[in-house]
């Protein structure tokens, strides 16, 4: 029998570079996807090719350690989520061999990494008979949420127990560091808990997931600085400087804040130094907690510290202003976020730049880059009648004097909010699903 791993990318509406700070997300599974057809195989190995461009076939054992490929080669996301199962105790028995295709742009910062993570696990469970608990998308309003679910604990597992979309989310979330990206759970969450029509706040420690309807008539378009963010090789070490950057403020005001009083009083717990970003925001006074420390980071990672609060504070108004149908609202904050990560975190790129500058002139309600940035895609936010004069300025002006031709379908789009990753039946005609 033939089976089709379905795994969405995601693009991030706000909230970038908080993940792996523990602060929350608001992405949307897209209306593209990577596709993993498989059958099982005759053993432990897993063997896989792509009509794609780039992707080789391969073949690797499963069994404990697994070892990686060279740094960049793609079976490394493949070999990721079999470690990342093995190490966690599910027996992998058998293996899969098949095809994978798929629509979403690669290097683009909407995570087609994690989405070939997620589909491989998917795949590696339905061989070896782990049901995956709960449904593959979440299609309720505000009321409808996954947040109250406590994060279970990552312990050995039994051999057959069903394993849930948050338990798989976190643990594929560690997985892919494999990859040697020291990454935060917004890709896998958002791909496995895509509900069609909704963005989806994401919080961490413990991980929740909450969809919020996405209002009538708003459309988001997704365009490519046409540079790529190759997280695997270039990209990979300004963005773990980053997040070593994050931790390093941390740990300043740790040991400055254990030894004051005031702040710590507050929290009532004298001589106990904040130890996460989430502490440091818990009052909600973010001015007053940059004020504090302006004086006590040096600049640089002041910058970087503003940045991860900043943003913080912009994805709980996003959240509210999306409920409100305050789209305006959520566009001014999307603008906010790019001239953060532009200004204060310095991941932004001159052709990111133009994007944002080209669609807002254009009309659109906001614009930022998103993913980690260093190339990749720009996202816009656009009412209905105002999201073809957008396409059509970016299409004129940023590609026009770039390409010879219009912009692909990969290299600029209409992104819908869509369903979560799912396993299903491949018709043996080769017809559809
Ligand atoms: P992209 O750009 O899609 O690879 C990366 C991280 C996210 C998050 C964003 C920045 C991985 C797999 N992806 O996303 O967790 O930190 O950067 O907000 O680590």
């Amino acid at each position: 029998m033939n089976w089709l791993a379905i795994a969405p990318g995601r693009v991030n509406l706000i909230g970038e570079h908080t993940d792996y700070n523990g602060l929350p997300v608001l992405p949307m599974a897209l209306d593209r996807d990577v596709r993993i057809e498989f059958a099982v195989a005759d053993g432990p190995v897993v063997r896989l090719d792509s009509p794609l461009a780039r992707l080789d076939t391969f073949a690797f054992q499963l069994k404990r350690p697994i070892e990686a490929a060279d740094q960049g080669h793609w079976s490394n996301y493949v070999r990721a989520a079999a470690n990342g199962l093995l190490e966690h105790g599910v027996p992998l028995k058998q293996g899969i061999e098949g095809t994978v295709t798929g629509d979403v742009p690669i290097a683009s910062g909407l995570s087609s990494s994690s989405a070939l993570v997620v589909a491989s696990a998917l795949a590696l469970l339905k061989a070896n008979g782990v049901e995956v608990a709960g449904a593959s998308e979440t299609t309720g309003g505000p009321a409808s949420s996954t947040r109250a679910q406590p994060e279970p604990a990552l312990s050995p597992r039994s051999p057959v127990a069903p394993i849930s979309r948050l338990e798989l989310a976190t643990l594929m979330a560690r997985a892919e560091r494999f990859v040697g990206l020291e990454g935060g759970g917004m890709d896998q969450a958002a791909c496995l808990h895509g509900a069609e029509g909704h963005a989806l706040r994401i919080d961490f420690e413990p991980l929740r997931v909450t969809p919020v309807a996405v209002p009538e008539g708003w459309r988001w378009v997704v365009a490519s600085s046409l540079v790529r963010a190759e997280k695997s090789r270039g990209a990979r070490d300004a963005y773990n400087e980053r997040a070593g950057q994050c931790r390093e403020a941390l740990a300043v005001l740790g040991s400055v804040f254990a030894n004051d009083a005031s702040v710590t009083a507050e929290r009532d717990r004298p001589g106990v130094a904040p130890v996460s970003y989430r502490d440091l925001i818990a009052d909600g006074d973010v001015d007053g907690l940059l004020e504090r420390t302006r004086r006590i980071l040096p600049p640089a990672l002041f910058r970087r510290f503003r940045h991860v609060v900043t943003e913080g504070r912009r994805v709980a108004l996003a959240e509210v202003a999306m409920r409100e149908a305050d789209m305006r609202g959520f566009g001014d904050l999307m603008v906010r976020s790019h001239e953060s990560l532009r200004d204060d975190y310095a991941v932004s790129t001159s052709e990111l730049d133009e994007i944002v500058t080209v669609a807002l002139e254009a009309g659109a309600a906001g614009a930022r880059l998103t993913g980690a940035g260093f190339g990749g895609c720009a996202v816009a936010l656009c009412d209905a009648p105002t999201m073809g004069p957008v396409m059509d300025a970016l299409s004129e002006r940023f590609y026009g004097p770039r390409l010879s031709r219009p912009p692909s379908r990969e290299e600029m789009f209409a992104a819908k909010p869509s369903g979560g990753a799912r396993v299903r039946i491949r018709d043996s005609s080769g017809g559809g699903l």
